[in-house]
């Protein structure tokens, strides 16, 4: 048990009675909805309903989640602690009906089922890709049996609501548990002490920081139930309060209402709300402060976990824990670490120091310049001032290492080192976790390679065993036995059993279906069904491309081919009828893609509104791009969009989760398609576009993007098309940025890869006309993607970098 209060009290009551009969069932909600929500079956409200189920459903896992407390005690094993500043959960209600095997049960014991359902709210505390991976690991962790706590920040307003005004993105506040969250046990009684700012002293010989502001951490946890066993897990959020006490009754009453709760709005900001910003360092000082509170909080409580079996036994805590820095936005956990062990606990550096690194494990997502994160030496001096001491320590000591291996060398420890002297003095967030992990790992084999090869390069010529590829996945259970049930009947019946759904690689024995007539006929039936159910035309091929909003993944690619199909059939041809969806949200100050979004709206209105386009192109953009909406649209998609600059994703796992829903890839040699392409086999894949080595030759050179637009007819007509005001009533000036920035700078190279990229959309078409064979692609495309699941995603972490043994939970 991990709580470190009365371990070992055996209750001596069988609590498993909480039973799985229609009557047990029956019972227990009835009960939720008298004694927790104090209302009857008659006056209950959706909410209450909703409120009432999920206590159900959830009491089942808490039972599984006191045996694998109780298993965890006994085993005292080595834990993965998993760091992160996002999760991307999605709706809890089906994914907990699904793992208690209590489906059935709630259908019938819910009057309006679907209604009650409809209330789950998906939490939504992450921006796009690193949150939801974050989810999607800690799913294949309980999966596992693997012992794993996952530590985050319960923002109060998760990732903003969007919606759609003239076409325009607006933003609306996530405010995603104002009705309450069911699945959350309050834990206040593990509060944490958070310190900022003050200063630090001298006290015989030790250094002291006196924070001169301090906030209370408060945890909360969501149980995270394995599939197809007893272990259920938690990730343990953090929100900030004020201490007791700051409300000033004095300035009250002084009619200073605003002033008199100052601290304590002050205080609790700092959980307050998720930064929307998706792959871009925003560099505000209250985000630093959601990092270190996120860290220190979680590094006490890791701490308090050691020592309820191990206290004291320093020597023993990197054999016992392993911290995954998701990103570096918990990256501060290194000085702190250091902080709690040469400050509070009294250790010599040395030793600390070995602690430290023995214990993390760092996680890069990136590549882009923009996204790796720096913070200015003021902004940490005045805000955590011990912190950056410790960091200049690490820093004098990491930098006679690389002196003494490269002499004379100055370019390179000016490169290496944590901190950046101009234009401004900063400290590189990516160089410290690097320099202060046991491991880091990229998340595609192409990523991996290239921050080797370029952005980490200095650091894996000093240190080359320090450096791996783990290759994302996703997890099957959410992303197609919850998304897509019928297909998941259909593969279990192929298959003969379910057991894909623990061991993905089953799905291999599809492939001989995929020459069979009746599988076929059966397998485009529900792709059909799926395409009703998220409202695009049955016949027409879906053509998807959701995700974040950026420039380097090109949606304008797809707008500039989607713009073409339309002058086409203006001009007479009449092409494979085709829905092209667009979903997906823009950082709400990324102007350059919020015009896009606008501008695909436009296109969508006209096109849409054409009658003589009508039976061959639409376009739609469903607004509000989630993981709630993701899972209705991956069932139904036939193409999957990954058209990124070469060189730019790190992974992608959108691609992924399409592939194994039968989508087949259009798509650059960019993160993990490369490996998609890999296992599908080349002609299962639509390849086009410029490799990475190409890409960056071509951005080095003296890249004229006027140049494509001169020599392409149809480039020149779909570019002329945005700015002639075709799409905005006339209106020449209204697309005008987006027009300038393709013709003068292009800085993705889209106006270089639309012709390869047009070419091979051709052939997209050309297949899909033939039903069969464009199927056989479809069910070969899931039948080779078993490789994909996050399941062993965490055998290859497990393996390479965390050493951690499944524990498993006693029936
Ligand atoms: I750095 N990613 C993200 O979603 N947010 C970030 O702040 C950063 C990276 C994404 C990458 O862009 C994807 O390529 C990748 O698949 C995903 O992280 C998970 O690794």
């Amino acid at each position: 048990m991990e709580t470190g209060k009365s371990p070992r009290h055996d209750p001596g009551v069988d609590l498993r009675a909480l039973g799985n009969t229609p009557q047990d069932f029956a019972r227990d909600l009835l009960s939720n909805l008298y004694y927790e929500r104090g209302t009857t079956v008659e006056s209950a409200s959706a909410q209450d309903m909703y409120d009432s189920l999920a206590r159900t459903v959830r009491d089942r896992l808490a039972e599984r989640r006191a045996r694998t407390a109780a298993a965890h005690y006994q085993a005292n094993p080595r834990w993965l602690y998993y760091l992160s500043a996002e999760y991307m959960l999605g709706r809890q209600l089906e994914q907990n009906l699904l793992y208690t095997g209590t489906t059935d049960l709630a259908r019938e014991a819910v009057p309006d089922f679907d209604t009650t359902a409809a209330q789950d709210v998906e939490p939504g505390l992450g921006n796009g890709g690193l949150g939801r991976l974050a989810a999607c690991l800690l799913d294949s962790l309980a999966t596992m049996d693997l012992p794993a706590v996952g530590y985050g920040i319960r923002y109060d307003l998760g990732i903003f609501k969007q919606d759609l005004d003239a076409g325009g993105q607006v933003e609306r506040p996530d405010d995603w548990a104002f009705q309450g969250n069911p699945w959350e046990f309050p834990a206040p009684d593990d509060n944490q002490v958070v310190g900022f700012y003050g200063k630090v002293t001298s006290v015989d010989g030790r250094r002291e920081w006196e924070p001169a502001e301090t906030v209370l951490g408060e945890p909360s946890h969501m149980l995270v139930p394995g599939y197809g066993t007893d272990t259920v897990n938690i990730v343990r959020l953090w929100r900030a309060r004020a201490a007791q006490g700051s409300f000033d009754l004095t300035r009250f009453a002084h009619g200073q209402y605003a002033e008199a709760v100052a601290d304590v709005v002050r205080s609790e900001n700092i959980s307050k709300v998720l930064y929307p910003d998706d792959s871009t360092d925003l560099g505000r000082e209250l985000r630093l402060k959601q990092q270190y509170f996120l860290v220190s909080c979680s590094l006490r409580d890791i701490i308090r976990r050691f020592s309820f079996r191990n206290d004291g036994n320093w020597d023993e805590f990197a054999a016992k824990t392993t911290i995954q820095l998701n990103d570096t936005h918990p990256v501060l956990a290194i000085p702190e670490l250091m902080r709690l062990l040469v400050d509070e606990y009294e250790l010599d550096w040395d030793r600390a120091w070995r602690i430290t690194h023995d214990t993390f494990g760092y996680t890069c997502h990136t590549l882009l310049p923009e996204a790796l994160e720096t913070w200015p030496v003021a902004t940490i001096e005045n805000l955590l001032p011990r912190h950056l001491e410790i960091i200049y320590e690490i820093n004098a000591r990491f930098l006679a290492e690389v002196s003494e291996r490269f002499p004379g060398d100055v370019a390179r420890i000016q490169r290496m080192s944590l901190v950046q002297e101009e234009p401004e003095r900063r400290i590189r967030m990516a160089n410290l976790a690097v320099v202060g992990s046991r491991a880091v790992n990229g998340v595609a084999a192409l990523h991996s390679q290239l921050l080797a090869e370029t952005t980490l390069r200095d650091f894996a010529e000093l240190w080359p065993g320090r450096f791996h590829n783990v290759t994302n996945g996703v997890t099957p259970r959410r992303f197609v036995k919850i998304a897509n049930p019928a297909l998941s009947d259909l593969i279990s019946s192929a298959l003969g059993s379910d057991a894909w759904l623990r061991d993905l690689s089953l799905l291999q024995g599809l492939e001989p279906f995929a020459a069979d007539d009746a599988f076929r006929a059966r397998w485009r039936e529900i792709k059909r069904a799926n395409k009703l159910t998220l409202g695009v035309a049955p016949d027409f091929l879906t053509d998807v491309i959701v995700k974040r909003f950026h420039e380097y993944k090109r949606q304008l690619l797809k707008l500039l081919h989607t713009i073409t199909l339309y002058q086409r059939i203006r001009a007479g041809e009449t092409p494979a009828p085709r829905t092209v969806v667009f979903a997906g949200k823009a950082a709400p100050g990324y102007w350059a893609v919020k015009d896009v979004i606008r501008l695909i709206n436009a296109v969508a209105a006209t096109v849409n509104n054409d009658p003589a386009v009508a039976p061959y192109l639409k376009v739609f953009f469903p607004a509000n791009y989630n993981v709630t909406l993701g899972q209705r649209i991956y069932p139904a998609a036939d193409l999957s969009e990954q058209i990124s600059l070469a060189g730019k994703e790190a992974s992608g796992t959108g691609n992924m989760k399409l592939a194994l829903n039968g989508a087949v890839t259009i798509g650059t040699l960019d993160g993990a398609n490369v490996e998609i392409r890999d296992r599908v086999g080349a002609d299962n894949f639509f390849l086009f576009g410029l490799d990475a080595a190409e890409a960056a030759t071509l951005r080095s050179s003296d890249y004229r993007p006027r140049d494509y637009y001169e020599r392409d007819d149809e480039l020149r007509a779909a570019v002329d098309a945005i700015g002639d005001g075709t799409f905005a009533g006339g209106d020449r000036q209204a697309f005008g940025g987006v027009l300038a920035s393709l013709l003068d700078r292009d800085e993705y190279l889209t106006l270089a890869d639309f012709r390869s990229y047009l070419d091979a959309q051709a052939e997209v078409e050309k297949v899909w006309l033939d039903a069969e064979a464009w199927t056989a692609k479809s069910i070969l495309n899931t039948a080779r993607s078993g490789y994909f699941s996050s399941d062993r995603t965490i055998a290859d972490y497990t393996r390479t970098i965390w050493g951690l043994d499944p524990v498993r939970v006693n029936p």
